[in-house]
């Protein structure tokens, strides 16, 4: 071969090597395109779930953390690897879980793959403190899910701590006498999980945790997004791959970070944002199984925070802690269960929806925007005199207005600039209402 040849070649090969696309530099266009489905879907399931479903919330008889137990009554890693041995979830079932989110209305699900104990819920060749090496369940449960989610068609996530108890070179407690080597972790460790669950899951999201600790920093950030959506572009991933996110309001604090979209930890944005956001909550008051815990929130309260997300242009990613046994809890299975009742009748008012400047009129009253940009829902909780009265949109003459769940248009009637709607004796359905209302228009703010 020519010199001129070879010297090309090397050339070729050298741009090749150092042209890593920076995804952080997508368009906008790009972007939107990317997380159309993210958004149109509006509503998915967390699940965490893991050793700390063993003690349940209760240590030595003290009670105190969850998924945080092992920090919580500070543990020995020797003493916290004993709930490996007791982990045999034998009621696990894929199927039925992902049959609970279909039914709660759910679109996609998130999981936790490690959290911050550092236990590997799937089979890892990078470690075996991992679900199928190190517990008499020995059984992968990350591919046990996505199957089952795959079959489902509902889209699948995984939720993964960056930092971690467990390992050496990511916990400073592991061995005192030892400087941790946090690169040695990230690039040997951390890395090569991320990547081993992308080629066998095939997660459609990554969710990041665990941010916050001192080692981790944005630049890192940006690095693992770019490792990342290079083994596979189309990956969605949360602001908490950065070091952006400003507390539990979620929202980044600053420009260019890292991650896809805000993550408002159990509370709803104030108002409503044009950013892609999502809101995580629990049904109870903790994250993973809490034996002791029967603090739910009612079904009414899940769908008019569902109802307030939307508007506000926001997904919700609601909760569910299974036990040691591998079941979820039949009180969240049942409030998912009347979330998934009141979206039969009132889905189109949430999924692929956007959101309006005006997305509210008073306390009860929420607005929300089909993609034509024509049509507008109503969606209301509570009213008087079987009659509900708008002011923020004005529907144009001869527009039809529908209570969904029922067929028939209703009478409407604009005067000085309110909307009277008549509404029938029986309304359909519990908690909330949704009025369809075609070609209106929503009133400046
Ligand atoms: O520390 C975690 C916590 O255990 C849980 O996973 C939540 C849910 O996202 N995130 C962190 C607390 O902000």
């Amino acid at each position: 071969m020519k010199k001129s040849c070879l010297l090309f070649a090397g050339l070729a090969l050298s741009c090749s090597v150092f042209a890593q696309k920076n995804y952080l530099e997508e368009s906008k266009a790009a972007k939107t395109q990317r997380m159309q489905w993210w958004h149109d879907d509006t509503f998915g399931m967390f699940i965490h779930w893991g050793l700390y479903a063993v003690p349940a919330g209760t240590y030595n008889g003290k009670d105190g953390g969850a998924e945080w137990i092992m920090e919580t009554h500070h543990i020995p890693t020797a003493e916290y690897e004993k709930y490996a041995a007791q982990f045999n979830p034998q009621q696990f079932d894929a199927k039925k879980w992902v049959s609970i989110a279909k039914a709660a209305g759910a679109k996609y699900i998130v999981i936790t793959s490690k959290h911050h104990d550092g236990f590997s819920m799937w089979d890892s060749k990078v470690t075996n403190y991992d679900i199928v090496d190190a517990t008499p369940f020995k059984r992968d449960v990350i591919k046990e899910l996505a199957d089952a989610c795959k079959s489902a068609g509902i889209k699948f996530g995984l939720y993964h701590s960056i930092m971690d108890w467990h390992h050496p070179n990511a916990n400073p407690k592991q061995k005192p006498a030892q400087k941790p080597d946090f690169a040695k972790y990230r690039e040997e460790y951390l890395k090569p999980q991320l990547a081993e669950l992308i080629k066998k899951y095939d997660p459609a999201i990554l969710w990041f945790d665990g941010e916050w600790i001192s080692e981790w920093t944005e630049e890192q950030g940006k690095d693992l997004y770019n490792y990342l959506r290079a083994l596979k572009p189309s990956l969605v991933i949360n602001n908490r791959i950065s070091k952006a996110r400003g507390g539990m309001e979620g929202m980044n604090k600053y420009e260019n970070a890292a991650g896809d979209f805000g993550t408002p930890e159990q509370e709803i944005l104030k108002t409503n944002s044009q950013d892609y956001w999502e809101s995580c909550m629990t049904i109870n008051n903790n994250w993973g199984f809490v034996k002791n815990d029967q603090n739910w929130k009612s079904a009414e309260t899940l769908i008019n925070n569902l109802i307030d997300v939307a508007a506000k242009g926001g997904n919700y990613l609601l909760n569910v802690g299974p036990n040691a046994a591998g079941e979820i809890p039949a009180p969240s299975v049942e409030r998912l269960g009347e979330m998934g009742v009141w979206l039969k009748q009132n889905k189109e008012a949430i999924y692929s929806t956007n959101s309006l400047e005006n997305y509210k009129e008073g306390d009860h009253i929420r607005f929300t925007q089909g993609k034509d940009g024509k049509t507008t829902y109503a969606i209301f909780n509570k009213q008087e005199n079987n009659e509900i009265s708008i002011a923020t949109i004005q529907p144009k003459k001869g527009s039809k207005t529908y209570l969904l769940g029922l067929n028939q248009p209703l009478n409407w009637t604009s005067n000085n600039g309110k909307v009277l709607v008549k509404l029938p004796a029986e309304l359909p359905g519990k908690y909330a209402w949704v009025l369809k209302i075609q070609d209106a228009a929503s009133k400046a703010k």
